[in-house]
């Protein structure tokens, strides 16, 4: 028991540490430079597994960049992703969300209504930002196939993963080879499910393009960190430091 003992207390510790830590991933500052466009050159937004990730931080820094993110859904009936307001994101984005295989799931380019979205997020959207996640009037989730049609795709996710999140201007399109994966015009505030042709396959490219150059906040729930070996071995080595220091001061 005293082992039992040992081990849970340093759990505990180690979870009150990272807890103090920052929840906050910047494309520079932890990611080391500019995140790719596809999930092959996407930034892994990874650390302790236990921290919960509120925010992604970034830069378009050249006119059409597109940056991809792994990041964790821990929490699908919490989730939700969105650009906040006209100064924590400086352009009109699109959001695109996809599964651990790259393949497409959802896209809004201009948040609903906000005083639609149920709960979540207290601080509103600015207007051309974007918002994916639950809570929007029903209406508001749409096919590609039917954009006109409301209610005609219904909100959800396949469950707790991997997942790929990208933000970009709104003039450029994730597509699978010259065929655009979302609708991509008028009306723009819906958020799609992605064409049923292009459903099952994975982006490999973006089509468009734009001069516009910003800084961007995505806002996250229900999302964590991805774990990845590294700080597996970090927990790791925590813990038997903190063993250590118990044996040390019997
Ligand atoms: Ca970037
Ligand atoms: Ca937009």
């Amino acid at each position: 028991m005293k082992h039992l003992n040992l081990w849970l207390s340093s759990l505990t510790a180690v979870a009150l540490m990272a807890t103090a830590g920052a929840q906050i991933w910047d494309e520079t500052a932890n990611g080391g430079g500019d995140a790719g466009d596809l999930p092959s050159s996407a930034q892994v937004v990874s650390g302790v597994h236990t921290m919960p990730l509120t925010r992604i931080t970034g830069r378009m820094a050249t006119g059409g960049e597109v940056d991809m993110f792994a990041i964790l859904i821990c929490n699908p009936d919490q989730f939700f992703a969105h650009t906040g307001n006209t100064s924590e994101t400086t352009y009109d984005t699109k959001l695109t969300l996809f599964d651990s295989q790259g393949r497409p799931l959802w896209m809004n380019d201009d948040r609903p209504n906000e005083t639609a979205i149920t709960g979540h997020p207290p601080n509103g959207i600015g207007g051309l930002r974007s918002y994916i996640g639950g809570g929007a009037s029903a209406g508001l989730y749409r096919s590609s196939d039917t954009p006109s049609v409301a209610g005609s795709a219904t909100w959800g996710l396949p469950g707790p993963g991997l997942y790929y999140l990208a933000i970009s201007h709104w003039q450029r399109n994730p597509r699978v080879g010259s065929a655009d994966i979302f609708h991509e015009s008028s009306p723009y505030d819906p958020i799609y499910a992605p064409k049923a042709a292009a459903a099952g396959s994975p982006i490999d490219n973006w089509g468009g393009s734009t001069t516009t150059t910003g800084s961007y906040t995505i806002h996250l729930g229900g999302a964590c960190f991805v774990p990845e070996p590294a700080s597996m071995v970090a927990l790791g080595a925590g813990l038997a430091g903190l063993l250590g220091l118990r044996r040390r001061k019997k």
